[in-house]
C-alpha cells in the first residue's frame, strides 16, 4: 500500500433519507430533494455518497425491507443516471444490498459489519462490490446502555480484523474492504476521545480507515452545543483522524470538511 500521507484523503457526503432523521429533520425525504442535496455533495468535492433509509440513532424505530427500499433505491438511481459519483449504502438488509448493487452502488456500508445473515459476505463477494466493515457494541437499540472495554481500540481492532477474516472467508477481496471503529455506537466520550488519540493502531492495518464524527453527540458533549452548532468540532476531529491516517471521512459538510483536509493534506505531505 501507498503511505497513507500521499493518498488525498476522501469524503464521503452523507445523505439521509428517512423522514426521522435526527440532524436534518427528514427534510430531503423526497427524491427530488435528495437529488439536489446530492449535486451540491458532489459540487462542493465530495468523493462517495452515503445514502440511508434506516435511522441508526439510538432507540429509532425499525423499518421493514419494502420502506427502506422505497426510500433508498429511487434516489440511488437518479444519483447513479445522473452524476458520476460513487455511492454508498447504509444497510443492513441483505435484500436493500442486493437492490442496491443492482442498482448501481460501489460500496455497502453496513453498521452491523455483515453480521445479519451468513449470506451476507457471499452477497459482497459474489457482486465486485466494496463493504466498509464498522465496529458497534451491542445494536443501535442498545448501544448505549453502559458500554463497558477493558481496552476500547484492542478489542475494536480485534473485532474488525474478525470481520474482514468473514469477508476474506467468504471470496470477498482486500481491496474492497474498509474498516471503522464506529465513533458513537456503543461508546462513551472517553472512549470516542481515546480512539481518535490511538486512531494509529488502526489505520497502520492493511484497510484504509473510514471515521464517522460528524454532528454526532461526543462533540455535543464536549461543546455543549445542539446538533446544528458542531460544525467546527466536527472539522477538529476529522483533521485529527485524517492526521493519525485515516483515509475516509463520512460528514453532512462536505464542503467545509474537503476544505480543512486539503490543508491537512498539504501539511502531511510537504517534503523536507
Ligand atoms: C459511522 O460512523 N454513522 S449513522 C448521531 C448524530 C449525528 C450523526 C446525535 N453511519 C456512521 O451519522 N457509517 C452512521 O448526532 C455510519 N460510520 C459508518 N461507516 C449515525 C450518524 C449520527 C448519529
Amino acid at each position: 500500500m501507498m503511505p497513507h500521507n500521499l493518498l488525498t484523503p476522501q469524503v464521503m457526503g452523507i445523505l439521509n433519507v428517512t423522514p426521522d432523521s435526527f440532524s436534518d429533520g427528514g427534510l430531503f425525504c423526497s427524491k427530488d430533494a435528495a437529488f439536489k442535496q446530492a449535486c451540491q455533495m458532489y459540487e462542493d468535492g465530495a468523493n462517495i455518497i452515503d445514502i440511508g433509509g434506516e435511522s441508526t440513532r439510538p432507540g429509532a424505530q425499525a423499518i421493514s425491507v419494502q420502506e427502506e427500499l422505497d426510500r433508498v433505491i429511487p434516489v440511488l438511481s437518479k444519483i447513479h443516471a445522473e452524476l458520476p459519483i460513487s455511492i454508498s449504502v447504509d444497510t443492513s438488509k441483505a435484500t436493500v444490498m442486493r437492490e442496491a448493487i443492482a442498482a448501481g452502488a460501489y460500496m455497502i456500508n453496513d453498521v452491523m459489519a455483515l453480521r445479519g445473515d451468513n449470506s451476507l459476505a457471499t452477497v459482497a463477494a459474489s457482486h465486485d462490490v466494496h463493504v466498509c466493515l464498522m465496529h458497534i457494541q451491542g445494536t443501535p437499540r442498545t448501544m448505549q446502555h453502559k458500554p463497558h472495554y477493558d481496552n476500547v481500540i484492542d478489542e475494536i481492532k480485534t473485532f474488525l480484523l474478525e470481520r474482514v477474516q468473514a469477508c476474506l472467508g467468504a471470496g470477498m477481496t482486500s481491496d474492497h474492504i474498509m474498516i471503522d471503529p464506529g465513533f458513537g455506537f456503543g461508546k462513551t466520550v472517553a472512549h470516542n476521545l481515546l480512539l481518535i488519540q490511538q486512531l494509529h493502531l488502526l489505520t497502520e492495518l492493511d484497510y484504509p480507515v473510514l471515521v464517522g464524527v460528524s454532528r454526532k453527540s461526543l462533540i455535543g458533549h464536549l461543546l455543549n452545543k445542539p446538533v446544528t452548532k458542531r460544525l467546527y468540532g466536527g472539522l477538529a476531529l476529522a483533521v485529527l483522524a485524517v492526521n493519525k491516517g485515516a483515509r475516509m471521512i463520512r460528514t453532512h459538510d462536505v464542503a467545509e470538511t474537503v476544505d480543512a483536509l486539503k490543508i491537512t493534506q498539504a501539511v502531511l505531505q510537504q517534503a523536507e
